[in-house]
């Protein structure tokens, strides 16, 4: 029995086979990860998530010293909650119906019964009175159904991803379920207080409940507190690994490798409709081919992580983007000299610190994202204040980072305008803004993070000033 409970939709490890046909782990990338680990690691708790595959084993075991309880998920299951209902429906309607979202009753049950047996499972390993912690869009039932089954347990829920406005929220045919489902956590967190805001309006408005600021009554006594939480990064670790000396001999490297231009470009995203990897290759090569600067002065490269290869929307826009770059490549580039250097692949953490330390200009320009881990990162690995950052608006990160370049994605000529303007920067100017983020990045860290959750997860209810409304 454990006294802290994680319950997200994936372990922090990938299952893998070994060559010698035994099974082994690999630490898989993503926000969420990065995010939770080490919290899990300073109390001791268990995680309970799908390992990836559908091999039935639900043993618990620990890797890397973290104790993990995985979640078995069927073929069916995998299609229907996990492309189907969690990225064919919420992660568009979630982000702003960026691709429109579909609704599909067999997806919908599909996402009812995987909850419920995440549910049941935290209820099997859950101490009494331990506090569980949930993670994530895909399990946004989980709340309601554990503490229909243990009614002793502090549940906290948290989204990572935006929470939209009441119009677009209004359109799920389900949307009374999911918020009674969250509503059965103690304490709802969001990335940004607009995100909460639209929830407990949402409340009101569906479900009728009474709600004052950011508490919402219920009938039977309980109070539900919904509250942004921005969510950070491992700042020192990102720093001291930009300072391992081989890191900085990669950087040089890569450096190197790219002709040693004198700008280096960076994008590094999940391969994701949301990330606006489209239009600012686009805004780039529209820059290059008005003259700004040529294939000797500047570079972009692009890491695409490979996500969600299953889902058809995914392979469109993995298309779309090859030959965006392809002809990119073909109009400006020259012998050995690309434009735009697009890897489609993904990283060991040193290898992306590296990408940061050799980037002069870090790129992030989504359509819509909770946060953006991505940001926080380059920015933490900048410790010579240094470097510049073009930061979409839209983005969780940007209420934060406000000396960044900050672009409105879908304006391409304003993101050419912060493109140049970045290129152009005096290091004074630069360095006044880095030194700027840096601050912001350092002081709220992932471990302030999950310590400001955790500590008002434990104060639901204890104290409240205000009288409940009547
Ligand atoms: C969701 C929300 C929110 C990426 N590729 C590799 C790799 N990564 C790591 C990055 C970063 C993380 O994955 C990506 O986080 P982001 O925040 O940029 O984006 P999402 O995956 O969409 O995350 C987002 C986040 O959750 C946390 O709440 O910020 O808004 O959408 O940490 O470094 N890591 C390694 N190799 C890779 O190839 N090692």
């Amino acid at each position: 029995m454990f006294d802290l409970v994680i319950v997200a939709n994936r372990l922090p490890v990938d299952r893998i086979k070994l060559p010698d046909g035994s099974n082994g782990w690999r630490t898989s990338p993503g926000g969420l990860v990065t995010a939770i680990e080490p919290v899990m690691r300073s109390n001791h708790g268990v995680w309970i998530g799908w390992p990836g595959g559908t091999d039935g084993d639900e043993e618990l075991f620990s890797a890397d010293g973290l104790d993990l309880a995985p979640m078995s998920m069927s073929a069916e299951e995998i299609e229907l909650f996990y492309e189907g209902f969690s990225n064919g429906c919420l992660w568009p309607l979630y982000h702003d119906v960026v691709v429109k979202p579909e609704f599909h009753r067999e997806w919908w049950d599909s996402y009812v019964s995987v909850n419920r047996r995440f549910a049941e499972k935290a209820a099997s390993l859950a101490a009494e009175g331990a506090t569980v912690w949930v993670q994530d869009y895909q399990l946004q039932l989980v709340p309601q159904m554990l503490r229909d089954l243990r009614p002793d347990l502090r549940i906290g829920f948290y989204l990572h991803i935006p929470f939209p406005p009441a119009e677009l929220f209004q359109q799920l045919p389900w949307r009374r379920q999911i918020l009674e489902g969250l509503l059965g956590a103690d304490l709802v967190g969001f990335q940004l207080p607009g995100a909460a805001q639209n929830f407990v309006r949402l409340v009101r408005q569906r479900v009728g409940h009474k709600t004052h600021r950011d508490l919402v009554y219920l009938p039977d006594g309980r109070t539900v507190r919904a509250a942004a939480f921005p969510i950070s990064i491992d700042a020192k670790g990102f720093e001291d690994m930009a300072r391992d000396p081989e890191v900085e001999s990669r950087a040089e490297e890569i450096r190197e490798a790219l002709g040693s231009p004198r700008t280096v470009f960076l994008g590094v995203d999940r391969l994701d409709y949301t990330k606006g990897i489209f239009a600012r290759l686009r805004a780039f090569s529209e820059v290059m081919k008005e003259g700004h600067f040529g294939v000797e002065d500047a570079v972009f490269v692009q890491v695409a992580v490979p996500s969600r290869e299953q889902v058809e929307e995914y392979r469109i826009l993995r298309d779309e983007i090859e030959r965006l770059v392809g002809r990119i490549n073909g109009d400006l580039g020259e012998i050995g000299r690309p434009a735009i250097h697009y890897l489609h692949s993904s990283y060991p953490r040193a290898e992306m610190a590296a990408l940061y330390r050799m980037a002069d200009i870090m790129v992030v320009t989504p359509y819509r994202d909770g946060m953006n881990l991505v940001a926080k990162e380059y920015v933490a690995t900048r410790f010579e204040n240094d470097g510049a950052l073009v930061l979409s608006e839209f983005a969780g990160a940007a209420e934060e980072l406000r000396q960044a370049y900050l672009v409105n994605p879908h304006d391409i000529n304003g993101m050419k305008q912060a493109l140049r303007d970045a290129y152009d920067a005096s290091p004074k100017e630069s360095s006044k803004r880095m030194k700027a983020m840096r601050k912001t990045v350092t002081q709220n860290d992932v471990k302030a993070w999950a310590d400001s959750f955790l500590l008002a997860l434990s104060q639901v209810g204890t104290h409240e000033k205000e009288p409940r409304p009547t």
